[in-house]
C-alpha cells in the first residue's frame, strides 16, 4: 500500500464521515512536505544510513545476487560472483535489516560522494587499484601446508594445514587479500606430532588482527579478518617429541630447496597419511 494510501485508510477510521477516496487522496498529496527526498525507480527513498550500503550501477561487471552480499561495514557491500540483476535502480534488503542500493553513479544518491563512491566489487576506486597493482594469481581458496618433520619429513605436507575460500592474490608463498571479508579457515592436522600454528593478518597501514596461535589437533575452524591489502602469514612449531619446538617455520620458507611449507592457490590438499 502506497504511503498516501495508508494515511488515508487511517484518517478515515477517524472521520465520522466517509469521503471520496479520489478526492481524499489528492488532499492528502497535496499536504505532502516537499522535502521527500529523490527515490529510486523502485520507490525506496536514498537516505544515507547505518544499515545502507550504496553501490554504483555498472553493467558490465557482476556485482553478485543480493542473498551473496556481505555487509562489511556501513559503507561496503562486497559481493561475489552473481548479478544484482538487470542492473535495476532500487534497493534491496539484505541480512535482514540492512539495504544495498544500486544507484546510478552519473546522478548519486544525497551525501554520496562520487569520488569516493564503491566501485564494481565493492570496492572504492583506491582499493580497486591497490588490488590491481597486486602481482600474483588470483585465488578463490588458499591452502598452507606444513611439514612437520625436518628436511622435508617424510613429505606429506598435511600435518598442519589451513585452507580458506574467499578473494585473494597468491603471489609465490605471499597471500594477500583482494577484498575486505571474514573468511572462516578450516583448520587440518594429519600427524603423529602435536603442532601449533601462529596466524597473522597484517593490514596496508601496519595494523594487525589480533595474533592466533592455535593447536591443530583440536582446532577445527578459525575466523581471519581482512582488508583490501591486508597479508596473512603463518607459522608453525611442533613438539619436542618431534622436532625442536624452538624451530619455528613459516610459510615462505616454502620456496627453499626443502619446503617446510606449501603455499597453494586453489587447492585445498588434505590427503595423505
Ligand atoms: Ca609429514
Ligand atoms: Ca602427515
Amino acid at each position: 500500500m502506497k504511503p498516501h494510501c495508508i494515511m488515508l485508510a487511517v484518517l478515515l477510521a477517524a472521520l465520522p464521515v466517509g469521503c471520496s477516496g479520489a478526492n481524499f487522496g489528492e488532499q492528502a498529496s497535496r499536504s505532502k512536505k516537499p522535502s521527500t527526498p529523490t527515490a529510486t525507480a523502485d520507490g525506496d527513498p536514498l537516505i544515507p544510513g547505518a544499515n545502507t550500503v550504496y553501490i554504483p550501477l555498472d553493467g558490465s561487471k557482476d556485482l553478485g545476487t543480493p542473498a551473496a552480499c556481505a555487509i562489511q561495514d556501513t559503507t561496503i557491500a562486497t559481493c561475489n560472483k552473481g548479478v544484482i540483476t538487470g542492473n535495476k535502480l532500487g534497493t534491496t534488503t539484505v541480512n535482514g535489516n540492512t539495504k544495498v542500493v544500486v544507484y546510478d553513479p552519473a546522478n548519486p544518491p544525497p551525501g554520496i560522494d562520487a569520488g569516493t563512491a564503491i566501485g564494481t566489487n565493492g570496492l572504492t576506486t583506491g582499493e580497486t587499484a591497490i588490488v590491481n597493482s597486486l602481482p600474483g594469481v588470483e585465488a578463490t581458496e588458499v591452502g598452507i601446508n606444513f611439514e612437520d618433520l625436518e628436511d622435508q619429513g617424510d613429505a606429506d605436507y598435511n600435518d598442519a594445514v589451513t585452507c580458506f575460500q574467499g578473494n585473494f592474490k597468491v603471489d609465490n608463498t605471499n597471500v594477500v587479500s583482494t577484498s575486505n571479508q571474514t573468511v572462516t579457515a578450516q583448520i587440518h592436522s594429519i600427524t603423529g606430532c602435536q603442532d601449533t600454528l601462529r596466524i597473522d593478518v597484517t593490514h596496508l597501514d601496519g595494523t594487525m588482527e589480533p595474533e592466533q596461535i592455535i593447536d591443530a589437533k583440536t582446532t577445527t575452524t578459525i575466523t581471519l579478518k581482512f582488508k583490501v591489502g591486508s597479508k596473512l602469514d603463518v607459522y608453525m612449531r611442533t613438539n619436542d617429541k618431534c622436532v625442536d619446538p624452538s624451530h619455528e617455520r613459516n610459510m615462505h620458507q616454502g620456496l627453499s630447496t626443502i619446503p617446510d611449507a606449501k603455499v597453494q592457490p586453489n587447492l585445498c590438499n588434505v590427503t595423505g597419511i
